[in-house]
């Protein structure tokens, strides 16, 4: 007969049976079985705001202080508050704000996590990748893709600094991450000058000649922020947009229409004069980075407001709205997330908060 019945077993005897478990690297799971398996998931990060008017001084005195001999990547980075044992600016994905001094080049190199740049200040600025030569103009959005070459240079007269992503979280945790520098400090440039954009930044024409889905993630390196700022500007007056988001935008890899890598979605969105959005949640957490405009996001209950270039995180499942403060001008957010990886093992989940506002 079955029977729910407890053992007789006295604490004494449990006691000296579970101290003996641990000489055999065992453990009973009925005692953490609470741990293992939560209701719903609970972040170790925290919701945080960097300032520009406090990043801005600081990465210009890294400019100063530290020679490119000394740091094969000048990049301050934006670590989690709550998260003290590893680099991470969410639970998987990592921010800095990299700078690149005039008449400087950081080193070829190539690894397996995989990065974006969102541009701040540049005017003659380049990322090589793969042999292609890409410029970055304040407002792009370019990828260095897994296992891709890359090296940067500063060919003109003020420091280049740009809000870097890479999801070294995830593939730390995954133990993937492999890092191969370039035999020289500087690839060559194999390609026609920006030949990705020139290929296929159209977007709705593809070059035949290169097959289509070999590589996992974008064919295109560059997303031209004039082209982004252009289709922001012609949607805003005309659609819904999301009750959520407002004119929410993801950059696409143009074979497939999905993510831009397979780890990590790139958005960009409008709020427009006056619009606040809807408060809810969702599995993944984002980093966000203010391009223009002044307002503020409620995160778990706590306004944090924001000005052109501030970096901000929403760790996942944590409630969070936006609001545009300015009656007359409209505020553009761009961000990244690790939504891919969520989707695609049926892990990504959202909700609604049940007040629509916290
Ligand atoms: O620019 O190649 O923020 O390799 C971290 C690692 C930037 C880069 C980072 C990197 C880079
Ligand atoms: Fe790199």
């Amino acid at each position: 007969m079955l029977s729910n019945a407890s053992s007789e077993a006295t604490q004494e005897v449990l006691e000296e049976y579970y101290r003996e478990l641990e000489g055999f690297s065992l453990a009973p799971l009925w005692q953490v079985q609470e741990t293992a398996l939560i209701p719903e998931p609970v972040s170790k990060a925290s919701p945080y705001i960097w300032h520009w008017r406090d990043l801005e001084p600081r990465a210009l005195r890294a400019g100063e202080l530290i020679g490119t001999a000394d740091a094969e990547r000048r990049v301050l980075m934006l670590l989690n508050p709550s998260i003290k044992d590893r680099i991470a600016t969410t639970n998987s994905l990592f921010s800095g704000l990299q700078i690149v001094m005039p008449g400087e080049a950081a080193k070829a190199h190539r690894h397996t996590p995989s990065a974006l740049r969102f541009i701040i200040n540049s005017d003659g600025g380049y990322t090589t990748v793969n042999g292609d030569r890409i410029p970055m103009e304040p407002g792009d959005l370019i990828l260095t893709p897994n296992w891709t070459w890359h090296d940067h240079g500063n060919e003109s007269g003020e420091p280049i600094i740009w809000l870097d992503g890479l999801d070294i979280p995830l593939v730390h945790l995954l133990e993937a991450v492999f890092f191969e520098p370039y035999p020289e400090d500087v690839q060559p440039v194999t390609e026609p000058i920006d030949s990705s954009t020139a290929k296929y930044g159209v977007g709705t024409l593809r070059p035949t000649w290169e097959e289509g889905s070999k590589e996992s993630y974008s064919p295109l390196m560059r997303y031209p922020w004039d082209q982004t700022w252009a289709t922001l500007q012609r949607l805003a007056p005309n659609v819904d947009g999301s009750p959520f988001d407002g004119v929410m935008m993801e950059y696409t890899n143009p074979n497939t229409g999905g993510p831009v890598m397979p780890t990590i979605a790139c958005h960009v969105q409008m709020l427009r004069p006056g619009e606040s959005t809807k408060a809810h949640r969702h599995t993944n957490g984002t980093i966000y980075h203010v391009v223009q405009g002044q307002g503020h996001s409620v995160v778990q209950g706590q306004k944090m407001d924001w000005e052109p270039k501030d970096v901000f995180c929403v760790p996942g499942w944590t409630y969070h709205e936006h609001v545009n403060a300015s009656a007359t001008e409209p505020a553009v957010l761009f961000s990244f997330t690790d939504t891919p990886v969520l989707k695609s093992l049926s892990l990504l989940r959202e909700q609604a908060h049940p007040q629509d506002h916290q």
